[in-house]
């Protein structure tokens, strides 16, 4: 199963994890690199100095590679895009935005840089601009999402470009990863899977939602301004949804979903907090370590795949 994505990032099987808002931090980024896979910490939208602690964390707890996601809508995206390079850090991946105006410095500290992309036409300028991959993320996946699927996507991007794409979106078992390599794939993204990992930090209750999900629990929200949001649906998606069909502003909706991850993250409330996720929620049954995880998805990927 090597690709050029593991023999570029250095590691042993092609899986990445989602760099997930309030979720991706030290200990399941470690977990993930320490298993095989490539871990990331989600940069969110902390502050350069609070990615920088979980940084030095991580690398307490492992001396396995590991990246992080600067998710560029963040006020902080270019204090953390600096405290990466700062840190050492080998591989960047990027979400909700254009990360052209960082990828010179990046470049030049010899950091791999894989944009997550949406669409055809943003894959091809990242490359254009230098990029050494992209993710494919089709709007299967939670939290922020485009528009195409991941079964329309990766083939189109991968028709595109010629760096390696990585197929993200939906992806939740072995026959996951053996259908984005059949689109063309060469590693897949994980994010709801590595969420109710029993290294991941989140509140059993958020976890307990996604293992009682049911496929067609998924809500989005956030699309009448152009801002759409995948999660689970619950008082907070029925809320907003019905304020958005009455036809609110953003700032009016705004106030609703202020801290409203955290509040579900940590403190566990899955009712009035957001509980980002993907569709792939109502396939995940139960906690396991992030190895377990890893090797089954990796045994089932490549009995189908012939590895
Ligand atoms: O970034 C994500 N997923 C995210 S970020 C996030 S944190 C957040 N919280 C509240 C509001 C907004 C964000 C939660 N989930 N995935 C990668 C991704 N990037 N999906 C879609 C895109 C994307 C969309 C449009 C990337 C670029 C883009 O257009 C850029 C351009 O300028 O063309």
């Amino acid at each position: 199963m090597e690709t050029r994505v593991t023999k570029m990032l250095g590691i042993q099987y092609p899986i990445i994890q989602g760099g997930m808002a309030w979720v991706a931090e030290h200990h399941l980024a470690a977990a993930v690199s320490a298993a095989g896979g490539l871990g990331l910490i989600g940069g969110a939208n902390a502050p350069g100095e609070v990615v920088r602690e979980e940084i030095r964390k991580a690398k307490e707890l492992t001396d396995k590679p590991f990246g992080v996601n600067v998710m560029l809508m963040s006020p902080y995206a270019d204090d953390v895009a600096k405290v990466v390079v700062e840190e050492g850090i080998q591989v960047v991946t990027t979400g909700a935005g254009n990360p052209e105006k960082y990828m010179d410095q990046w470049k030049a500290a010899g950091i791999k840089v894989i944009p997550v992309v949406a669409s055809v036409a943003l894959a091809k300028r990242m490359e254009k601009y230098g990029a050494d991959a992209v993710v494919a993320e089709g709007c299967e996946s939670g939290g922020h999402i485009g528009e195409a699927t991941t079964m329309t996507l990766v083939p189109q991007v991968k028709d595109a470009v010629s760096i390696p794409v990585i197929a993200a979106g939906g992806i939740g078992d072995g026959r996951g990863i053996a259908a984005s390599f059949m689109l063309g794939a060469e590693a897949v993204q994980i994010g709801t899977r590595f969420v109710v990992a029993e290294e991941s930090i989140v509140h059993e209750n958020y976890k307990q939602r996604i293992i009682k999900a049911k496929d067609i629990d998924s809500a989005v929200t956030g699309r009448s301004h152009g801002h759409p949001i995948r999660g689970l649906r619950n008082k907070m998606t029925r809320e907003y949804l019905k304020l958005e069909q009455e036809g609110k502003s953003f700032e009016e909706l705004e106030y609703l979903t202020l801290g409203s991850l955290r509040r579900a993250v940590q403190e566990g409330d899955v009712q009035e907090g957001t509980v980002m996720a993907g569709q792939i929620a109502g396939m995940i049954h139960k906690e396991q370590t992030c190895k377990e995880i890893i090797e089954e998805m990796i045994a089932e990927a490549s009995a189908l795949l012939k590895w």
